[in-house]
């Protein structure tokens, strides 16, 4: 045990620190299992470690499922080793074929027994053990490396399932303190942690919008975020997106979250925005397609003044056809925006597919993509089921999707980004179905996170002057925001 815990410490499976989970609140410690893949004789270790707890406990089944991702590799290599029929849970049904959530032979009527790497509340052992149930297995008990003593054990109890853990978080302290690689503050904090946040019994949604959060290896799981945290601490989340950890940063330092919908059609004066309001904003957002003028040498300009005033480019060109035909508009054609736009959008009207062509050109470029989820003009059809598809798109793909266009904020996790068009100082409406809400509104009331504002600015007698306001305006409603929730 002592030398797979100092294993464990040595290729940062497990962190100490100051980590911002996903459901927002702050952890000392950090655990990521997921690196294990890379080690093969931990990942042995461990395999035989789980096989040796589920025998010394007398379990009785007929087959094993690991939790999937993380725990994929240990219930194969347990399985292959010992001659073990094993059963694969699908994250999400095959959208072609079968659609099967269990993949392997089922045979109602028998027992299979769960593999997990952490458990925090039970709860992805529970959405596991659920499917399963759903086809005819019995679940008894689960097989754990780590049990963080959040409460996942009386909660497992409540649904029948017996939970054996190969360690648990107060053992694994005590041993990397004996080794010398904590101190007993850290010790200590991390225990008042376990204390503070232990959440027994909570009810947990065994579908629907918890689920990504479930499946962390570290999450505070079915706790809706208890309070607000900065666009700084964003940044810092584990497993966040990039050119979100990128934009919070930038909004955190200039404190802006100030996008300028830069709809001009002459690429001198685009330039020239771009390089008076630079350090007002933390995106600029552009139509390439209403440039009289385009070549290619405007942008590479635009990246420098973008890079000189610490914004991001973002070409508001509303995707949405199949995959391969957005993955040419997107990586080719004259505009080549793949090239120079850090991050871009889409309609999800033609499904999954749109995401996933967009991704195969901007992922390897470590580029972004928001969902419209919503939209500001009068009579959208982008509401209600509609939006919460768009949700679900995003966290499926969110190695490439950071975030929404919506009106409001839509998805409790916090490394998504919300963006509000239709934003003016005054409530009201143009004479094309164009509303508009006040950055108050915006961002204190309906909680999104950057206010997108076109004609308020460009109209303006003054738009650097107007663009401060913006500025200040958003601002002041985020520091609303973040004081209202937390008192
Ligand atoms: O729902 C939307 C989505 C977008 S991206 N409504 C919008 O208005 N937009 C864009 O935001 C729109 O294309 C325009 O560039 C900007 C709003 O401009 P304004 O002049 O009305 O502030």
């Amino acid at each position: 045990m002592e030398s797979l815990v100092s294993g464990l410490f040595e290729i940062q499976a497990v962190k100490f620190g100051c980590f911002v989970l996903k459901s927002g609140i702050s952890s000392p410690v950090y655990f990521d299992l997921r690196v294990l893949v890379s080690y093969p004789t931990l990942l042995n270790q461990v395999s035989e470690l789980l096989w040796q707890t589920a025998n010394s406990a007398g379990i009785k089944y007929n087959s094993i499922c690991g939790v999937p991702y993380t725990a994929l590799p240990l219930a194969t290599i347990i399985c292959s080793s010992n001659k073990i029929p094993m059963l694969i849970r699908r994250k999400e049904a095959k959208d072609y074929g079968t659609k099967r959530l269990v993949e392997g032979t089922v045979n109602p009527g028998e027992t299979c027994l769960i593999i997990e790497d952490v458990v925090t509340s039970g709860s992805s052992v529970l959405e596991t053990a659920e499917v399963l149930r759903k086809e005819g297995l019995k679940v008894t008990d689960a097989v754990v490396l780590l049990d963080r003593e959040q409460g996942g054990r009386a909660r497992l109890e409540e649904e029948g399932i017996r939970l054996h853990s190969v360690c648990s978080l107060s053992r694994l302290l005590e041993i990397l303190h004996c080794q010398g690689k904590i101190d007993s503050e850290m010790v200590e904090s991390v225990n008042i942690f376990i204390r503070k946040n232990a959440c027994p019994l909570v009810s947990i949604k065994m579908n629907g919008s918890t689920k990504q959060l479930n499946n962390q290896p570290d999450g505070i799981l079915a706790k809706k975020p208890n309070r607000e945290i900065s666009y700084g601490a964003r940044a810092q989340l584990p497993e966040i997106h990039p050119i979100t950890a990128q934009l919070f940063k930038i909004m955190e330092k200039k404190q802006t979250n100030l996008c300028l919908a830069a709809d001009v059609t002459s690429s001198k004066e685009l330039l020239q925005l771009a390089d008076s309001l630079g350090s007002e904003i933390c995106v600029l957002k552009t139509h390439v397609d209403i440039l009289n003028d385009f070549n290619p040498a405007v942008f590479s300009e635009l990246r420098a003044i973008a890079d000189k005033h610490e914004f991001l480019i973002f070409e508001d060109r509303k995707f949405a056809d199949i995959g391969n035909t957005v993955k040419r508009q997107y990586e080719g054609g004259m505009y080549k925006i793949a090239s120079w736009s850090d991050f871009v959008n889409a309609h999800v009207v033609p499904g999954p597919g749109v995401v996933k062509g967009l991704k195969e050109v901007g992922l390897p470029l470590n580029r972004g993509c928001l969902l419209i989820a919503e939209m500001s003009s009068e009579g959208s059809l982008a509401t209600g089921d509609y939006t919460k598809t768009a949700v679900r798109l995003a966290e499926k793909h969110s190695d490439f999707v950071i975030g929404f266009i919506s009106s409001s904020n839509i998805s409790d996790r916090l490394d998504f980004i919300h963006m509000t068009p239709g934003v003016q100082m005054e409530i009201g409406a143009d004479n094309l179905g164009q509303q508009y809400l006040s950055p108050e509104e915006v961002i204190h009331k309906k909680a999104s996170d950057i206010i997108i504002v076109g004609r308020g600015i460009l109209s303006a007698k003054d738009c650097v002057e107007a663009a401060r306001t913006y500025k200040k305006a958003g601002w002041a409603a985020y520091l609303n925001r973040l004081l209202s929730a937390n008192n």
